[in-house]
């Protein structure tokens, strides 16, 4: 056995943001050297999403991973001990051999992700680098600082369907360091969180730190955004943008589109209208599931009629799947997509999915979870595979600044330079004004 070989593997139960049981995984090899990490969990999730393998019952809301976990401390320990943690895509050739539902049902993809990123951080410790570092040799990449999407309301599957639009987010292109747009960003919050306390709407925050939507309709909780947008002093639309992640596959019942807030039901065409006025009349440079993941010819219209001003990403239609992608970009839906590693189940999965994005010209932007924990890889790897967007949720709890203060002291090792800044929005609205504009 060489030194990086694999000698011990162990899950245990963790606790996630929502108080939910998930998997950590703690990886050993022969020197020693120790990885290891932590399952995320959706709420708001694709159907063709590796699935999160939970006891069911009426303990702990039938959450519990206690079967997940005998899988990890079996069959999975079973076949990769002994096997090289530096041959990443071997051990998740493994994890796939044992598992080849399409789903990752049986050993569940909380089981696989949490040891898939496990083995790839003992890697990244073997070879003493920091874990960004290591993902940009593994896969030859130019590291860089992302440009944060970050969530200012929570709606959605995250705050009890109160709106029927999930995130509501700002972008800081304009800003010229990461730094700076955490700066923006919270002043932003802050004014967000002023305006709700005016108006007496000031009632907590959503799932992933946002504040809790209490608006009278999707549209109002846009205004409060722009609002607060200004009142932290800036110009909408100059150097913040705004962000959406409409999830509309939540919401879509029998091919029609079921705004609850509101009470109306909308067909793909109203629907795609509705947005287009949104898109017209508010300064949105990027928008998330505008579509259900079931709404092909729909996403495609949308992306025939808007493509050329907005990004429009796929999460829940995407679902980080190579395949997916490609078939996505043959029939012209979206021009990005969400990259969650949970969704697919491995590390090579989602760097696969990755790749087919860059090949299709798709940007891509690597997420989070609804619900997360202190693991902190996905900040590396979008500074690793220079995926240029980082989506983490809002910016309070420290699951989610977790994320966004490990980017801050990877940006002291890179520099200030290595930030992408706006170049992500370059195809939008967005980029086409900032051309010509002189600094
Ligand atoms: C999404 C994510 C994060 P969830 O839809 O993009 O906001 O939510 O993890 O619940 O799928
Ligand atoms: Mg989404």
């Amino acid at each position: 056995m060489t030194k990086s070989n694999i000698s011990s593997l162990i899950g245990r139960r963790v606790w996630d943001s929502r108080g939910n049981p998930t998997v950590e995984v703690t990886v050993i090899l022969q020197n020693g050297t120790l990885g290891r990490a932590i399952a995320p969990a959706g709420a708001s999730r694709g159907k063709r999403e590796a699935v999160d393998l939970r006891d069911g019952g009426k303990r702990l809301g039938g959450m519990d991973v206690q079967k997940a976990l005998r899988g990890i401390n079996t069959h999975i320990s079973a076949a990769l001990i002994g096997m090289d943690a530096l041959a990443q895509i071997e051990v998740d050739n493994a994890l796939l051999e044992l598992d080849d539902t399409p789903l990752k049902s049986e050993l569940g993809g909380n089981a696989t992700i949490a040891t898939s990123l496990a083995v790839l951080h003992a890697a990244a410790a073997y070879n003493n680098q920091p874990l960004w570092r290591h993902i940009a040799t593994s896969y030859n990449r130019s590291p860089t600082i992302p440009l944060p999407e970050i969530q200012i309301f929570g709606g959605g599957a995250h705050a009890g369907r109160r709106v029927d639009i999930q995130d509501f987010m700002v972008m800081v292109p304009g800003a010229e360091s990461f730094d700076e747009v955490m700066e923006v960003t919270s002043e932003i919050y802050r004014a967000a969180g002023a305006i709700m306390m005016q108006k007496g709407h000031s009632v907590g925050v959503a799932d992933e730190g946002g504040w809790w939507p209490v608006f009278d309709s999707n549209e109002e909780a846009l205004e409060t955004l722009v609002s607060a947008i200004e009142a932290a002093g800036e110009k909408p639309g100059d150097r913040v943008v705004i962000s959406l992640d409409i999830a509309a596959s939540e919401f879509e019942e029998n091919g029609k589109y079921r705004l609850a807030l509101e009470d109306r039901t909308l067909d793909t065409d109203e629907m795609i209208e509705m947005l287009g006025g949104w898109l017209k009349n508010y300064p949105i440079a990027s928008i998330e599931d505008p579509l259900a993941e079931d709404d092909v010819a729909g996403m495609a219209a949308f992306t025939a009629a808007f493509g050329d001003q907005v990004q429009i990403i796929g999460d829940d239609y995407l679902v980080t799947n190579a395949k997916l992608v490609e078939e996505a970009a043959s029939q012209k839906a979206c021009n990005a997509v969400l990259i969650k590693v949970n969704q697919a189940g491995t590390v090579t999965e989602a760097v696969n999915a990755f790749a087919a994005a860059e090949n299709a010209g798709y940007r891509s932007v690597v997420s989070a979870r609804s619900g997360e924990t202190e693991d902190v890889s996905i900040s590396h790897l979008a500074v690793g595979l220079n995926s240029g967007q980082l989506k983490v949720g809002s910016f309070t709890r420290s699951e989610r600044m977790a994320k966004w203060n490990e980017c801050l002291r990877i940006q002291d090792e890179l520099g200030a330079v290595a930030f992408v800044g706006g170049s992500p929005l370059s195809a939008t609205w967005w980029g086409k004004a900032q051309q010509g504009k002189t600094k």
